[in-house]
């Protein structure tokens, strides 16, 4: 077998101390915190696209990582990549990886020539995922980059590209049955508009729908019963994209009783594109019972580009676990590094440095939501912010007593309020001391 990264052992943790870049100083498998290992809460996946098939190129700029499963033959290409894909897997100890179709396989001359070409690619898959145990978190049909698809996929004005686009996923769907996806994701990167006056919102809305009823259907039939997920973006590629938010998808999926059937993926940058943090992203869908995985970057606002950097925020991150562990864990999903080095980071080397340093932020983060939890910090704010909820008139309300008559009433007695600071000043610098 052929080595790809030669200069690479097995990445350990070595503790805090250690001095060894390639070493974990947080991110330890196999210590147990709140009644799980760190295995287990976050379920890494490495993203196949960001970290085997991108080249560091940029509008401005073409590519600057030549790697050495790079060759002249595209299919040539895409196998030396699973190789090293999976070198890379086991040596960074991730558990579970996810991919795209147009990540693994080179689009070839007709739709059967790609799906050939895609099934040799899924049996070399099926044997690396044999021998290093790594399992599949997600897959997902790249409806986007290819020019037909510029008018959109399932919200496309051409039928023809609705069929096309339904024939990638059912394939993507036979994909995941055959490899045991424990979910499958679904993001719309073309399904908006780039103009509303040209654009009949009400048809490609319910087309949309009925695209998502035809994967239920497909799954059903081929017995796949992996967690459909629903990833939200607000824009880019498409200037306004449906699945813009968290609150957003949600809706859509009520609107079209699609919402027992989806859960959310819910990524950093998208977030912030979106105007949000990432952790009122997790708490939407939280609330609602429907968090199903996360792709964990981080944007940068002087940027505002969805720059899917590698997420070393640590106060980000925090507030993110915090949500994460009251949610009880993300359940089938996982954290998937949907995260590129930069172009200026272009060796080799870099790849696992990135990992190193998203997988051991996570681990910082995760230590703080525990000792968060523990020690009742927001929790104790929060009950004492909506204490009056607790008693009198304010229990009548949450207990549906009350009525406008009533509460009329209580405030002709009482109209003499009196509110309470937040002091948000010196709560936020208590945070610091937990997080710092
Ligand atoms: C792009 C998205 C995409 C999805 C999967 O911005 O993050 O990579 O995660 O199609
Ligand atoms: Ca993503
Ligand atoms: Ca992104």
């Amino acid at each position: 077998m052929t080595t790809y990264f030669p200069n690479v052992n097995k990445i350990e943790f070595e503790g805090k101390d250690s001095k060894n870049p390639f070493a974990f100083k947080h991110y330890n498998p196999k210590e147990v915190i709140a009644g799980k290992t760190m295995e287990e809460h976050f379920r890494f996946a490495v993203a196949y696209w960001h970290t085997f098939t991108a080249k560091g190129s940029d509008p401005f700029g073409a590519d600057t990582m030549i790697r050495p499963w790079d060759a002249k033959d595209p299919m040539d290409s895409a196998k030396k990549r699973a190789e090293a894909a999976f070198e890379f897997f086991a040596k960074i100890g991730a558990p579970y990886y996810c991919f795209h179709d147009a990540d693994v396989r080179p689009e070839g001359a007709t739709l059967q020539e790609s799906n050939q070409n895609f099934d040799e690619i899924v049996g070399m898959f099926k044997g690396y995922m044999k021998d290093t145990g790594v399992k599949l978190l997600w897959n997902t049909a790249n409806a986007f980059t290819n020019p037909r698809f510029v008018h959109g996929a399932a919200t496309s004005n051409s039928a023809a590209v609705y069929a096309y686009a339904a024939a990638q996923v059912k394939k993507s769907l036979e994909v995941a049955k055959e490899l045991g996806a424990e979910n499958y994701v679904f993001w719309g990167g073309r399904e908006g508009y780039e103009w509303l006056q040209n654009t009949d919102y009400k048809l490609e809305m319910d087309n949309l729908a009925r695209f998502y009823n035809m994967a239920i259907d497909y799954a059903k039939e081929i017995g796949f019963t992996g967690q459909f997920l629903i990833e939200p973006k607000p824009k880019e590629p498409t200037k306004h994209q449906y699945d813009f938010d968290a609150a957003t998808t949600i809706a859509f999926l009520k609107t079209y009783d699609l919402d027992k059937h989806f859960k959310l993926n819910l990524e950093a940058n998208h977030a912030t594109l979106a105007m949000h943090t990432f952790d009122h992203e997790i708490r939407v869908a939280r609330t609602n019972g429907m968090l199903g995985s996360i792709d964990a970057n981080q944007g940068d606002l002087l940027l505002g580009w969805d720059t899917d950097e590698f997420p070393t925020d640590l106060y980000a991150v925090t507030l993110a676990m915090y949500e994460i562990m009251e949610n009880g864990g993300l359940g089938s999903g996982g954290v998937n590094f949907d995260a590129k080095v930069r172009r200026s980071s272009f060796e080799l080397d870099d790849l696992f440095l990135a990992h190193i340093a998203g997988m051991d932020t996570f681990a910082r983060g995760l230590k703080t939501a525990v000792r968060l939890k523990e020690e009742r910090f927001f929790d104790s704010i929060v009950e004492k912010r909506y204490a009056s909820f607790g008693e009198g008139i304010g229990k009548d309300i949450v207990e549906g007593k009350a009525t406008f008559a009533s509460l009329e009433a209580y405030a002709l007695e009482n109209s003499e309020i009196k509110n309470a600071s937040d002091r948000l000043e010196f709560v936020k610098a208590q945070l610091n001391e937990f997080i710092y």
